[in-house]
């Protein structure tokens, strides 16, 4: 902190908690969770100590990519309840003390919106440059982008004879970010949200928003199909910084708001490049590197294991490239399988309730803000789906596709298992009742049967469990200034098991010491002080760490 007096705010104080309404709480029977369904939870919301709460998206939506593709921005998906059942959860948060962050998705709308629905009625339609439209060449795509969810990324639309770009699914056609128009809507909209009372926003793939000029071919590897998946023409572009800035003037300057990008791809140079207090075009962003960590060359789906010294220089790499910027923090979200599956053990009960507990630590006294995914709280772990109809997420199933018509249908159904996105988008697990205690009707995604013993319900009961150790970790780190806002520094830089770091701010230092692994550790150095948070019980020996232990340890100078 070099002596500097210390930028506070309250989005870097508090910590997040991201709810995807559809699987939180079913308020009427339907299967489908809503809004009122949160509302209902809120003390229990209120009880895990966080301060603010991060809504998949919510608007309207022929759910084409769960909320993803956006038919109207200014309505409430009819699923989900009214704008009077918004207006109340709303309400009920700001009554705890508790700010809301929307998700914004403006990359792409859905092609049901009133302004793709126009844009693709004739060359001349007044919406025409709201997306990106070009013509073929020589009867096929205009240029070999693969998209995220399909072979290409362009789909050929008869009535005007020419493709539209859609860097994801069919029904998300992109948005024309070079057309002042649709800046000038899209803030518009974000203005009125504001104005309601929201507190911010989480921007979907925000920094693809630009694409390079002349949309030239990507020159990587091609997919099967023969499409090739180019970011380095439609990831981080300049223009993204310039619409960026455009937004912070036009929308968030003079509010007292939070805004967070999804950026895959980002380096932590370009990761700084939108915090960069300078101009500070957002508040954070959302990395991917870690995420990546078990992802082989050709991408999520070719499942490499992942190594701990990598974890290591990735997370020092972002705390070290963001210091006089500000972190996100997080394992998981809606788009990740479960981090105690993937990165600790979910094999037995005691190894799962501490590892859980463990990369807890390990991630949320970082310098940033914790962003904590609904049931991380409470360990819940990745799915035993039973064959691909369990499977609903439109990228799982359009992978599974792709591979099956190449014979490897088989291949693709064990990386489902283990990275698929459904297995973050099973119902909360409130109770060991049936369903989970999440609908009295059928839910629309399976629940996990360890609901029976992984749920609110057992865990409040349990004073050892996974959910009241996040509520002592969070409100251990929202209590300590040196572990909001103290600098970082990697200790046990070598360790082949143990990650470790102290967090320091003026005379005090935070050490957190975690086990990663299933095996007994030795420290090469010992740590003295008072251990103010561990996560179990046992004899305490100051140079040895339990599989899966972590530790944490105050200490003055
Ligand atoms: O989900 C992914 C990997 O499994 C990513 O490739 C993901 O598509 C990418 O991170 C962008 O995610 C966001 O935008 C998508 C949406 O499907 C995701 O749910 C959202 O988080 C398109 O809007
Ligand atoms: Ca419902």
């Amino acid at each position: 902190m070099e002596n500097s007096v210390i930028d506070r705010a309250w989005w870097k104080e508090c910590a997040v908690y991201q709810i995807y309404p559809r699987s939180f709480f079913d308020s009427n029977g339907d299967g489908i969770g809503d809004l009122a369904g949160i509302t209902q939870k809120l003390d229990y919301i209120a009880s895990l100590g966080v301060g603010a709460v991060w809504l998949n998206p919510v608007y309207d939506s022929p759910n084409d990519d769960m909320g993803y593709d956006i038919r109207n921005y200014e309505a409430v998906m009819q699923e989900f309840g009214t704008m009077a059942d918004f207006d109340a959860l709303l309400a009920g948060l700001h009554a705890r003390g508790i700010r809301l962050i929307m998700d914004l998705v403006v990359n792409h709308s859905s092609d049901e919106h009133a302004w793709f629905v126009e844009s693709r009625k004739s060359r001349d339609n007044p919406y025409r440059d709201f997306y990106i439209w070009r013509d073929g060449k020589h009867g096929k795509e205009p240029n070999n982008w693969a998209s995220f969810f399909t072979p290409s990324a362009w789909k050929y639309d008869e009535q005007t004879d020419q493709w539209y770009l859609h860097l994801f699914s069919e029904k998300q056609p992109d948005l024309n970010w070079q057309n002042p128009a649709v800046r000038a809507e899209v803030y518009a909209m974000m203005n009125r949200w504001f104005d309601r009372g929201v507190d911010g926003f989480r921007m979907d793939v925000i920094n693809l928003i630009a694409k390079a000029k002349g949309l030239p071919d990507g020159t990587g590897t091609p997919s099967p199909e023969g499409y090739v998946f180019a970011p380095e023409h439609f990831a981080d572009q300049p223009q993204a910084h310039e619409y960026l800035r455009e937004m912070r003037r036009v929308c968030f300057d003079g509010r007292d708001c939070m805004c967070v990008g999804e950026t895959p791809f980002s380096s932590s140079a370009t990761g700084f490049s939108y915090v960069d207090p300078v101009h500070r075009e957002l508040d954070m962003v959302f990395s991917f590197d870690l995420m990546d960590i078990d992802s082989g060359r050709s991408g999520k789906w070719e499942i490499v294991p992942w190594n701990l010294a990598r974890m290591k220089a990735i997370i020092e790499d972002w705390q070290t490239a963001l210091a006089t910027g500000w972190n996100s923090l997080f394992w998981s979200n809606h788009d990740q399988p479960r981090p105690v599956s993937r990165f600790g053990s979910a094999e037995s009960e005691v190894p799962r309730v501490r590892s859980a507990k463990m990369l807890g630590v390990a991630m949320h006294l970082l310098r940033g803000t914790p962003f904590v995914y609904q049931g991380e709280e409470l360990g819940m772990t990745n799915v035993p789906f039973r064959n691909i109809s369990d499977i609903r997420d439109l990228e799982s199933l359009n992978f599974y596709r792709l591979a099956a018509a190449r014979g490897e249908a088989e291949k693709a159904w064990q990386a489902i298992l283990r990275k698929g996105r459904d297995n973050a988008r099973v119902p909360m697990q409130w109770s060991a009742e049936q369903n989970a205690g999440f609908t009295t009707g059928t839910p629309w995604l399976m629940v996990n049967p360890n609901h029976d013993r992984i749920n609110v319900d057992a865990a409040e009961q349990d004073p050892d469990s996974v959910l009241r150790f996040y509520r002592a970790l969070l409100s251990l780190r929202a209590e300590s200034r040196t572990l909001i806002y103290g600098e970082f520094a990697l200790i046990e830089r070598e360790h082949p098991q143990v990650f470790a770091y102290t967090r320091t701010l003026e005379d005090e230092t935070m050490t957190v010491l975690c086990n990663m692994s299933g095996k007994e550790a030795r420290l090469t150095k010992a740590v003295s002080g008072a251990c103010v948070l561990r996560n179990m019980h046992g004899e305490m020996e100051e140079r040895l760490l339990a599989p899966y232990e972590a530790r944490v340890i105050r200490s003055h100078v």
